[in-house]
């Protein structure tokens, strides 16, 4: 990819054509950004143009364009005049219908009138070249468009809102600081001024290695969290889910007794089964509180729990007669009626649309087996749509980080050597350069190609 920033870009910015077929997102939006954006703003509008050219803040105008054949449609022209646009650069969007024939009949006004196609990726990799965003943040943006759950997409979110970002920056602004100081003194090394003194220099590398080691830390807990694949088990207070996740984590994390409500907060057991980590949750049985009591707030907590869920598992005793009450927003809905060992006249109809079925004791152990490998192959099937975004980010980071580690604890046994400034500065450097790779302040064409050629076009 070559990283050209001169032109003028543009694209329909939204989903319309990608995935939703010949019909089209509600609305839909063309993206410009350029030094030629005003150019092409006035070209396309030029009862706006005089507005335009007094305009030094970000602002939206309604208008209308002329296609030919289509007639005049009304369009929202948002304008961002300088630098503070997503891009960094002059940029405009256009927001209209989303029917994909009028987006590519404005696309093609703007192209005409200086503008080139935008490639994938075009549009965050010059928000990334004009320092609006760190590699991280690029990321988490390309996991955004990628985003196929929504617990992906929070995820996603999170790191977008730069986790990372600060800390890097924090811990970046310190040795750039101490590497200025000993260079400093590099300049007047014959005549022996020192501007630090090593012992002050041997706590600042201390206080970088500490940071460095937290960030991993941060890395590897945001890693373990929340990527697993998270199994809800929920249903009626007494229909056995407690039992269920102990009998199939073979563990005793949950309280089990014939009261019904034992289990108020949500309790979370890992498994690992064939090499694949899973998160069983266990919840408070569902019903219905309109009050701010434990049980109410047990009640939100199970229906966050549903909401973070990659597949939820309804538990139904074949002794209970009741209706179920419908689960709001599963991903993925599956039935489990429990305590088949017991005497029963159920025909198992499920009064709620459930994916799948399956008849359950924790006595007999009927059915364990074949829900576990249900839950694998879930899992699995999970796991080959989703892009680790996450991962990605964090594999790369750790990597870096341990170099930078590496480059400071030599650095500070170089200090306590007397081994010299020189080398002193030249391992800081690399560790520099190492967090640099991290926090994305050094354009690394490798990292960038392998990103944003994952992009789609418009973003
Ligand atoms: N016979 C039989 N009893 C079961 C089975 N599973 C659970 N039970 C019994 O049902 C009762 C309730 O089990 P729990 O696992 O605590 O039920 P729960 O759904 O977690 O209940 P709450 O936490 O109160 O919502 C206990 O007395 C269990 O021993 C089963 O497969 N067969
Ligand atoms: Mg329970």
């Amino acid at each position: 990819m070559q990283f050209e920033t001169e032109s003028t870009i543009v694209a329909i910015a939204t989903g319309s054509t990608v995935g939703s077929g010949q019909h089209g997102a509600l609305r839909g939006a063309v993206r410009i950004s350029g030094l030629k954006t005003r150019h092409i703003l006035d070209s396309l509008f030029p009862d706006l143009s005089h507005t335009l050219g007094t305009t030094r803040y970000a602002k939206r105008f309604t208008t209308c364009i002329d296609l030919p054949e289509l007639g005049e449609i009304p369009l929202s022209v948002f304008y961002w005049p300088n630098h503070r646009s997503y891009t960094g650069e002059p940029a405009a969007e256009l927001h209209l219908l989303g029917a994909p024939v009028l987006l590519d009949q404005v696309q093609t006004r703007v192209l005409n009138s200086g503008a080139r196609l935008a490639k994938p990726g075009e549009f965050t990799l010059r928000a990334y070249l004009a320092g609006r965003m760190d590699l991280t943040q690029c990321e988490a943006v390309l996991g955004l468009i990628h985003a196929h759950s929504q617990r992906e997409f929070q995820v996603a979110l999170a790191q977008l809102a730069g986790g990372l970002a600060t800390p890097l920056k924090e811990l970046r602004h310190d040795l750039i600081n101490l590497l200025a100081d000993l260079e400093a003194g590099l300049d007047f090394v014959d005549e022996d001024i020192a501007f630090v003194q090593e012992d002050e220099i041997i706590e600042r590398l201390q206080r970088a290695e500490q940071r460095v080691s937290q960030l991993r830390e941060q890395i590897e807990k945001r890693q373990g969290q929340g990527v697993e694949f998270q199994v809800a088990i929920v249903g009626p207070a007494n229909a056995g889910k407690s039992s269920l996740v102990n009998a199939l984590s073979g563990s005793e994390a949950s309280i089990i007794s014939p009261i019904p409500g034992t289990t108020r907060d949500y309790v979370r057991s890992r498994v690992c089964w064939d090499d694949t980590t899973i998160d069983l949750i266990d919840t408070a049985g569902i019903e219905d509180v309109f009050d701010s009591s434990p049980r109410a707030i047990a009640q939100q907590k199970t229906s966050e729990v549903i909401d973070n869920a990659d597949l939820v598992i309804v538990c139904c005793s074949v002794q209970d007669t009741s209706n179920l009450k419908p689960i709001a927003m599963a991903p993925r809905l599956w039935g489990a009626w429990t305590k088949v060992d017991l005497p029963h006249e159920r025909n198992y109809h499920w009064s709620i649309p459930v994916e799948r079925s399956f008849l359950l004791s924790v006595h007999s152990k009927q059915g364990l087996d074949e829900l576990r490998k249900a839950i694998v192959d879930s899992v699995k099937q999970w796991q080959q749509q989703s892009i680790d975004v996450v991962p990605m980010t964090g594999a790369r980071c750790k990597s870096a980080l341990s170099q930078a580690a590496d480059s400071l604890a030599h650095a500070r046994q170089a200090t306590l050597d007397s081994a010299g400034d020189e080398i002193v500065a030249s391992e800081l450097r690399l560790a520099l350069e190492q967090i640099a790779e991290v926090a994305g302040t050094v354009a690394n064409n490798d990292i960038l190609d392998a990103l944003f050629s994952r992009f789609c076009i418009g973003k």
